[in-house]
């Protein structure tokens, strides 16, 4: 079977959809640093959509900062890949091609740096994940203990972390007197863009302090609240569309029809007319985040690991248990929902049906798994900040202790049949030991892992409304199970 290629583009079925562009004239103005899936249906998505629809030149370097995987499934294509749209209405195909290139990091990190660092490179845009920005959770600080950072503070010439390559091309045009460029931070961060601005100026700091203030003078660091349900790629999906194609398509990205960008309009050198295709270019995205983060994320997580333990392998799944929906709705209607306010013209019941029927995608295989990955990097945005909030008033706390209990339980790592569980986390290890320090004893267990500051910070642990609620949910999924005590919860 052949590969997906530039030559075979005129050989698809028809009702493929394919780039209406040059792409022979696209010239890279955008390195995108971490070329997972989610890059690969949401901006580059939203930069294709420009070039089909208004024309220009902005192409799209991807970089992979551990593996050689998407480059390799990749470059042999001519970096054109398959995004598949799946909903119960059916399937739309489109070919992307706003990937021009796409680089390893490891495999040649100067070579990153001196394409980062080329002038005529306006935007490095970021999906590294939460741990990725190599900060302290609680507090936002950049974690000068991480490895990566140790490692790139003394060799900057070859860095490993995205702060590491955003700074050595950043110092590159600093010493040329050139101009900075925009960093585009695209994770689920509340603030992302003044989160990555405080860790790349502390690292540039420790490298010069007039580098620090070139920076933070020059380069910019735009918000963004960014949307779209992208499952990992399974092998099943690429044999189907091998069938549809017609060709083998290692690079392919299945997601939702539905997605949403908002971003922070302060771009240091130009950006493409992202708000000619539907991206809403605002003054200030933390509305949008919060919402999006409490509200999409907040139920994810909370899905995700009560999901998990209930035997649901996929999110539809749990979305096709009336407990769960009970609780995904009483969960945005009360402890998420009361955290936030709509900005005017924003129907947020919509939003938060809305939100329902994406979740009840049976088209979408989306793993409970795969969201309970870095538990201890997403729940201090996703459920603790509004724990605080709801704590500060009194207010409701059950699920938000619901949430948090079912992650403990998870994270011990075995199951409710006594499996182990692959509990994939930066601080898995620590986690664990907590758990197995108090087996048997569930309020032994929430206190010890309440204790860990990098994820709780110093105050949750002194707050006995959380720590008891907490308690009752882990002693109850402990004695009953998790779908027991969900469905009598629940009804
Ligand atoms: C999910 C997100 O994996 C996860 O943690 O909650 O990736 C989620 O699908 C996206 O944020 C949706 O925009």
């Amino acid at each position: 079977m052949n590969r997906l290629n530039k030559n075979l583009l005129s050989q698809l079925p028809k009702d493929v959809a394919l780039p209406t562009y040059e792409r022979e004239k696209l010239v890279a103005g955008i390195v995108h640093l971490g070329i997972g899936a989610f890059h690969r249906a949401h901006q580059a998505f939203y930069t294709e959509a420009v070039l089909n629809q208004f024309g220009g030149d902005w192409g799209i370097i991807g970089s992979s900062l551990r593996s050689a995987s998407v480059r390799d499934q990749l470059v042999p294509q001519d970096c054109l890949y398959t995004l598949v749209e799946r909903s119960g209405e059916g399937e739309k195909l489109q070919i992307i091609g706003a990937v021009t290139d796409t680089l390893v990091g490891p495999e040649n990190p100067a070579a990153l740096v001196a394409t980062i660092a080329q002038p005529t490179i306006k935007i490095v845009s970021l999906t590294v994940t939460e741990k990725g920005y190599c900060h302290d959770p609680a507090t936002g600080n950049l974690n000068e203990a991480h490895p990566d950072i140790i490692h790139d503070l003394q060799h900057l010439e070859a860095p490993v972390s995205a702060i590491g390559f955003i700074v050595a091309a950043l110092k590159q045009r600093f010493d040329k007197n050139q101009k900075a460029f925009t960093a585009l931070s695209c994770d689920n961060l509340p603030n992302n863009g003044e989160v990555l601005e405080k860790v790349v100026l502390q690292f540039a700091q420790k490298i010069s302090p007039a580098l620090a203030d070139w920076i933070k003078a020059n380069a910019t660091f735009p918000s963004t609240m960014i949307d779209r349900i992208v499952p990992a790629t399974t092998d099943d999906d690429r044999r189907d569309i091998e069938n549809r194609l017609g060709a083998r398509d290692e690079g392919m990205v299945v997601c939702e029809p539905f997605s949403q960008w908002v971003v922070e309009d302060k771009f240091a050198d130009g950006r493409p007319e992202w708000e000619k295709v539907g991206v809403l270019l605002v003054k200030d995205v933390r509305v949008f985040e919060k919402i999006k983060l409490r509200l999409l994320n907040g139920a994810h997580s909370t899905m995700a690991y009560t999901g998990y333990l209930s035997g649901f392998q996929y999110i539809s799944e749990v979305m096709e248990q009336p407990a769960f929906v009970k609780l995904v709705t009483t969960y945005m209607a009360r402890e998420a929902g009361e955290t936030v306010a709509a900005p005017a013209g924003f129907d947020i019941e919509a939003y938060k049906q809305q939100l329902r029927d994406r979740f009840s995608n049976k088209a979408l295989k989306h793993r409970t798994w795969q969201i309970a990955m870095d538990g201890s990097q997403k729940l201090p945005q996703r459920l603790l900040e509004t724990l605080r909030e709801q704590l500060k008033g009194n207010g409701n706390i059950d699920i938000l202790c619901l949430g948090v209990a079912a992650w403990i339980r998870y994270v011990s790592g075995v199951d409710e049949q006594g499996q182990a569980i692959e509990v994939s986390d930066p601080l898995a290890k620590e986690l664990r030991a907590a758990c197995d320090a108090n087996q048997g004893n569930p309020a032994g267990m929430v206190k010890a892992v309440a204790s860990i500051q990098k994820v709780f910070g110093t105050d949750l642990i002194d707050e006995p409304r959380f720590i008891q609620t907490t308690t009752q949910w882990l002693e109850r999924f402990y004695s009953k199970g998790v779908l027991a005590s969900i469905q009598e919860s629940f009804q």
